[in-house]
């Protein structure tokens, strides 16, 4: 395989967290048939590929072992997999990307960008597998939560070519490699808006840029206003199509959502008015 999985589009990418405890939709697929069939029916709705994860990365969340992540994680892949779905399997271990490879992910999608486990981007390299790799100031504690920026693009923008620059000299191919702002990640909803206003500064880094916005805190923030209780993450499929479209609109190669057919819906029509500038373009 070489370069990563292509669209003609901004792809869809569907999550299927196989948690108790993750932030929006923690215990809802926590079971391998139920996870698998809504995989199954995140592909039926428009995904292009699903996220498969088994650690909830939300501020204060404990780790899971490694062996229960693989129990979680890996049969549900095999299932995913053995139905034709492209996969990317989201774990910062070598050893669960090693194994969701095995059984058929497609990619992997590390919110460390490498540098929770050293032996993953090694992994990955050998494998010769797709790598996203998502700015990440650390685990989600203490201080780390709210994240202190002078200047958050310039600083995410550097410190993402830095790990880039690590992933590359880790031996993962250049055409391989996909990055991320790490919506949320050592950021407050500023910070967010901020980045996504700024997305063609991230597309400048030379690799296919992953927005994943989906029911974040920051959309609670814009939604709730100034005054008000922010809605339930369940709430903000809405406002997570509307980045969906602005991203797709600046050209990200994918977005990752937990609710699909309003943002499928969302990037063919970026893609419809995208179609429309480029045939007035070849009048
Ligand atoms: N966010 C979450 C999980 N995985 N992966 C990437 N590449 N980028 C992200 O921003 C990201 C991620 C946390 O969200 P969830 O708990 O709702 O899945």
């Amino acid at each position: 395989m070489s370069g990563l999985p292509a669209w003609d589009r901004c792809a869809v990418m569907g999550v299927v967290n196989v948690t108790p405890d993750s932030f929006s939709d923690g215990g809802r697929w926590f079971d391998t048939t139920a996870a698998v069939k809504h995989g199954l029916d995140l592909v039926a709705e428009g995904a292009d590929l699903v996220d498969v994860g088994g650690e909830s990365t939300r501020p204060g969340a404990t780790r899971v072992d490694e062996a229960e992540e693989l129990k979680r994680v890996i049969p549900v892949v095999r299932g995913l997999a053995s139905e034709g779905v492209t996969i990317s399997v989201d774990t910062m271990r070598s050893s669960v990307a090693e194994r969701a490879l095995a059984a058929g992910a497609a990619l992997v999608n590390d919110v460390s960008g490498g540098l929770a486990d050293p032996a993953m981007i090694p992994v990955v390299a050998d494998a010769g597998a797709p790598f996203v790799v998502m700015h990440w100031r650390g685990f989600l504690e203490g201080g780390n939560i709210q994240g202190r920026y002078e200047d958050v693009v310039s600083e995410v923008v550097d410190e993402l070519r830095a790990r880039v620059g690590a992933v590359l000299e880790g031996g993962i191919a250049a055409d391989r490699i996909v990055v991320d702002p790490g919506l949320g990640f050592s950021k407050q909803a500023e910070h967010d808006l901020t980045l996504l206003a700024h997305l063609d500064r991230l597309l400048d880094i030379g690799h296919p840029v992953l927005v994943a916005a989906s029911r974040k805190r920051f959309l609670g923030r814009v939604l709730a206003g100034p005054e008000g209780a922010p809605p339930p993450a369940r709430e903000r499929d809405a406002a997570t199509a509307a980045v969906s479209a602005l991203a797709a609109h600046q050209g990200a190669w994918a977005v990752r959502v937990h609710e699909v057919r309003a943002t499928a819906d969302a990037v063919r029509v970026a893609q419809a008015v995208e179609g429309a500038r480029a045939a007035e373009g070849a009048q």
